[in-house]
């Protein structure tokens, strides 16, 4: 179904952008794998050799557009063109604001907020010459609420909404389609870089309530917008575990 697609993903490295990475080059895309861990895509890379699709890894840091451009511009010299950029790179250190965790919070901003613009930058220009393409971000249903501990997370990902909102709105007259995707908890290694000792006390006294979902019913619902008409554009999926609320 996805033969001569070329889809870049971003945090391809682990979770859902390796599963992503997975599911489409199972399905014939051509699939560009970029992350600062060179070990784990190298481990990917070996493992989607048996796939028809041809696969391309760089080591690429989301928050440097001069990286970012770089990624695009060798994609384009290697494929001929750039299909589906999957925004999907994200962190999240979740913590109180009064322990003040300012690093955390940049850290948050620059590669949730200004990892998916430098993204955008780097591959509009291509796809609005092609007048074709699709641009997919992992948001969060953090972009639909706020808990405690999740204020600056929440805030990148209402950002990634408002932004996502925005293309759609200024790009209405062009083919190219837009996708956010929000999940609930998915079982990655995301929580793994929270610090703020009090809220990882917190969070292991209150226990998991309900089962995370997996990263392959994550990289399912990319392969849904991707694969419809190309005159429906799937904006917004908002995909939960089954015990988690709103
Ligand atoms: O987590 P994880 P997920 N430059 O930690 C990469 C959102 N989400 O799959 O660079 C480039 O396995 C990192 O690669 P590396 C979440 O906000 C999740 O769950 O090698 N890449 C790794 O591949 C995020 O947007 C849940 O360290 C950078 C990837 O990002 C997306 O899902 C819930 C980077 C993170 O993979 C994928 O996260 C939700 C950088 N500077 C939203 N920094 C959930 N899991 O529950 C990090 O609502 N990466």
């Amino acid at each position: 179904m996805l033969h001569e697609k070329t889809v870049i993903i971003t945090g391809a490295s682990s979770g859902i952008g390796e599963a992503a990475a997975q599911r489409l080059a199972k399905e014939g895309a051509n699939v560009v794998l970029a992350a600062r861990r060179l070990d784990m895509l190298n481990k990917l890379n070996s493992q989607l050799n048996e796939y028809q699709g041809k696969v391309l890894i760089r080591q690429t840091d989301v928050t440097s557009l001069e990286q970012m451009n770089q990624l695009a511009t060798e994609t384009i010299n290697e494929f001929g063109k750039i299909d589906i950029m999957f925004n999907n790179a994200g962190v999240m250190p979740l913590s109180y604001m009064k322990n003040i965790k300012v690093n955390e919070w940049n850290n948050m901003i620059d590669v949730n907020i200004k990892g998916v613009l430098n993204g955008f930058a780097a591959v509009s220009p291509h796809m609005l010459e092609r007048n074709e393409g699709h641009i997919i971000t992992t948001s969060s249903d953090a972009a639909h609420k706020v808990f405690a501990g999740s204020a600056v997370y929440s805030a990148t990902k209402h950002a990634v909404a408002a932004i996502m909102k925005g293309l759609k709105l200024e790009m209405a007259h062009t083919n190219l389609r837009f996708t956010s995707i929000s999940p609930g908890a998915v079982a990655t290694e995301l929580t793994n870089s929270i610090t703020d000792e009090e809220f990882l006390h917190d969070m292991e006294e209150q226990g998991m309530p309900f089962a995370p979902m997996k990263s392959e019913n994550i990289a399912d619902a990319v392969y849904y917008a991707i694969t419809q008409p190309q005159n429906v554009d799937v904006n917004e999926i908002l995909i939960r575990p089954v015990h988690q609320d709103g």
